[in-house]
């Protein structure tokens, strides 16, 4: 991105645009009627129509307020989309666009954003604009976006609406050996220079840890059953107090979307049910669960630091990876952007290794990390407080490496996602770590 002159900056940003559009208007349109995209199947998910036009609406605050200049097209509609305004739960009782007036705002808001690109200059000493952030800004939160429209999909009862794209996998070679010594010494964590990181990724700065173990693949469904089957829900010993009292209050004894057929475990996916997949990385734990199970394992979580090191640096290295396995994005190397609608299994994806030949860090699963959510040493908002400073403090665990569902464009070695400890509808595992003796 750095490298790009302007006007191939553009250029890249249209096609982006184009496709992240193609992406949303994929899980919403053709796939369920009208009242399927009003409804909401969960009190933690907006229904589907909100997130269509609120993509839209963020859009035009940005891309055409903000960068462009251009008067308010539907003032009025603001409040409805204002995340912040509107909890959840609240959004299916609001005066929402109906699906066709959805489609046809968010269609009139790109042509308008497609017409004054040319016109915004790219001012290196504008932030908002500088290395074309806030359409980068723009096109990562559509796609973050098809990501969470993907958990309301997940979440939904009802005929399945989502084909499993054809492809699969690719190459799967033996899975890599159980864990890897991280050595102890400074990296750099975070971001200085990618001209599209978010505020909480910034600044890039040194962190000196000691050494330390990391698991080669994510913990596997076949890993966690061995886990419930000794017993991994009914022994306090392993779990922190409040997550006893989640398994408690909440009854939960399996991953969300699990139950049991007789003597097997079967999962319901996207409307489907089929056995569970031993090797396949386990998902929709919370982060309680993960840090039960690293508990019996005779392990823990890494921190967040220790996560991106992995990924991110490499023995004898001087400088951060963007991606695992380098600076530039691979097609193949990483199960990311929807190629499959389910995790890979342990030995897939052996080109995206890191350095330290840690594997399947980024795509997946978004992994869990002992790490609450706060701002770097020197964290500055931008361009907006409730992008992530609002949610900085105990409340948050940090998430890494994107899943199967996040695309390339949000997934990098810095990008940190965050939810509460309590939450199974993201699509999210983990992998654990050790002390080095
Ligand atoms: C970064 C995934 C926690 O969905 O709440 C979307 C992303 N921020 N719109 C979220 C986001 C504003 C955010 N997460
Ligand atoms: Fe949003």
């Amino acid at each position: 991105l750095s490298a790009l002159d302007e006007h191939a900056l553009k250029e890249l940003i249209a096609d982006e645009l184009g496709a992240v559009r193609d992406r949303s208007l994929g899980l919403t349109t053709g796939v369920l009627d009208g009242a399927e995209l009003t409804a909401q199947v969960s009190p933690l998910m907006s229904p589907l129509v909100w997130d269509l036009a609120h993509v839209g609406n963020y859009e035009e605050l940005w891309l055409l307020r903000a960068a462009a200049g251009i008067d308010p097209m539907r003032p009025e509609i603001d409040t409805l989309y204002d995340a912040f305004e509107h909890p959840r739960a609240e959004r299916p009782s609001l005066p929402l666009l109906p699906p066709e007036e959805a489609r046809a705002y968010i269609s009139t808001v790109r042509a308008k954003v497609l017409d004054s690109l040319g016109r915004v200059r790219f001012d290196p000493r504008e932030p908002l604009t500088a290395g074309g952030f806030v359409y980068g800004m723009v096109v990562q939160h559509e796609h973050q976006h098809d990501e969470t429209m993907l958990a309301t999909h997940q979440l939904r009862r009802g005929a399945p609406a989502l084909l499993d794209p054809p492809g699969g996998a690719g190459e799967r070679r033996a899975p890599a050996a159980g864990e890897v010594l991280v050595e102890a010494g400074p990296f750099v964590m975070g971001a200085s220079d990618d001209p599209w990181a978010y505020d909480n990724e910034r600044p890039g700065h040194v962190v000196d840890l000691p050494a330390y173990h990391i698991d080669t693949e994510p913990v596997t469904n076949a890993a966690y059953l061995a886990f419930m089957e000794d017993g991994g829900y009914d022994r306090p010993d392993w779990w922190t107090p409040a997550g006893w009292e989640w398994r408690d209050s909440s009854g939960k004894r399996a991953p969300a979307f699990w139950s049991r057929e007789g003597t097997r475990w079967v999962r319901r996916r996207f409307g489907r049910v089929e056995d569970v997949p031993p090797d396949e990385a386990v998902q929709h734990v919370c982060w309680y669960e993960a840090d039960a199970y690293a508990r019996w394992a005779g392990k823990r979580l890494p921190t967040e630091a220790e996560w991106e090191k992995a990924a991110a640096w490499g023995p004898g290295a001087d400088r951060a990876r963007r991606y695992p396995w380098g600076d530039e994005y691979a097609e193949g190397r990483a199960n990311l952007g929807q190629r499959l609608l389910r995790p890979s299994s342990a030995g897939a994806f052996p080109d995206g290794e890191s350095a330290y030949g840690v594997r399947r860090l980024v795509g997946d699963v978004w992994e869990w990390t002992a790490t609450d959510f706060h701002g770097y040493p020197g964290f500055r908002s931008f361009p907006y407080k409730e992008y992530s400073e609002v949610f900085f403090g105990p409340d948050y665990k940090v998430l890494r490496g994107g899943s199967w569902a996040t695309h390339p464009l949000a997934a990098r070695n810095t990008f940190r996602n965050w939810d509460h400890p309590i939450r199974r509808q993201i699509f999210a595992g983990f992998r654990c770590a050790r002390d080095a003796a």
